[in-house]
């Protein structure tokens, strides 16, 4: 006979909402809104709750880890390239060495590890969200926050208006498709952002192009990941992960070093 105490459902019910209610109107501003879960907004998130930021990620999926877990074609593993595998030896990911400075490790294991670290450095993650727009303002220009809606409601085509969330530093970390970057291209023309596209693949060329170019846009938004080859026309990498981690971890470095004024 096992004691298990006895939940009814209201009683359930009661406490996801209370609970998950708290946690909405707690993050209805933040230090940072990162959107995308994948290893370059997972890496910066990390990065910002260990300072101490309010780092809040949005990621429309009901899983974490982007592009990491289909690992290469659906095989299993990822290739990281140092010096990246500080940040595999920081949040304790098992790897094997294969060659000077290769590294070649699981992907379930990365993903767990990197959401572990963010987590448990402090920062909320929030699945099942969409971002769809954000909010500025003029004079000057600046990003102030996100507007998102649950993922479902795009998906059953519904008419629904969205909430607004707000947050010092925005960061796109939405992967290939830059979504946020593409929306202020689109709908704040003075932005003059012009996205120059991802090019073809040159997995060394596009490992160092995505940590060399990873920066602020345009005050209170910033670009980690495969976003950034995308708005600066830089080749893709294939499954090799280097570059992502260490532009998550150089935009969490240029957002803290931007919000404490030094
Ligand atoms: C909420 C959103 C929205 C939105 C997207 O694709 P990701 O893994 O992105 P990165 O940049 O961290 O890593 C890229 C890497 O996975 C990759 O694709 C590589 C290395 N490719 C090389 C190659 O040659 O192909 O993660 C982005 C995440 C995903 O989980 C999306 O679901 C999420 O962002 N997302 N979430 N609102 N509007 N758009």
């Amino acid at each position: 006979m096992i004691l298990l105490k006895d939940v009814p459902e209201e009683e359930i019910t009661r406490l996801i909402l209370k609970h998950a209610m708290e946690d909405w109107i707690n993050y209805v501003k933040s230090d940072v809104i990162i959107v995308g879960a994948g290893p370059a907004g997972l890496t910066a998130a990390y990065y910002l709750a260990k300072a101490g930021l309010k780092t809040l990620v949005l990621e429309r999926r009901v899983t974490v880890g982007g592009g990491m877990g289909g690992g290469g074609n659906l095989f299993h593993k990822l290739v990281v390239a140092s010096p990246a595998n500080e940040i595999l030896d920081e949040i304790g990911v098992r790897y094997e060495k294969v060659g000077d400075g290769v590294f070649i490790l699981d992907s379930v294991q990365m993903i767990g590890k990197l959401l572990s670290a963010a987590s448990d450095s402090g920062a909320k993650i929030f699945l099942g969200v969409d971002v769809e727009d954000i909010i500025y303002r003029e004079n000057p220009l600046r990003i102030e926050g996100v507007v998102c809606i649950w993922s479902a409601v795009p998906i059953a085509g519904l008419h629904v208006d969205p909430i607004a969330l707000k947050a010092r530093a925005v960061v796109d970390a939405t992967g290939h498709d830059a979504e946020i970057l593409n929306v202020v291209a689109k709908k704040i023309p003075e932005s003059n952002l012009k996205l120059l596209g991802e090019k073809s693949m040159w997995a060394p060329e596009g490992e160092k192009f995505v940590v060399e170019k990873t920066c602020r846009v345009l005050p209170g938004l910033y670009v980690a990941g495969m976003a950034v080859n995308a708005l600066f026309g830089g080749p893709r990498m294939g499954p090799i992960f280097s570059g992502m981690l260490l532009s998550g971890r150089k935009v969490a470095q240029l957002i803290i070093s931007d919000l404490r004024g030094h």
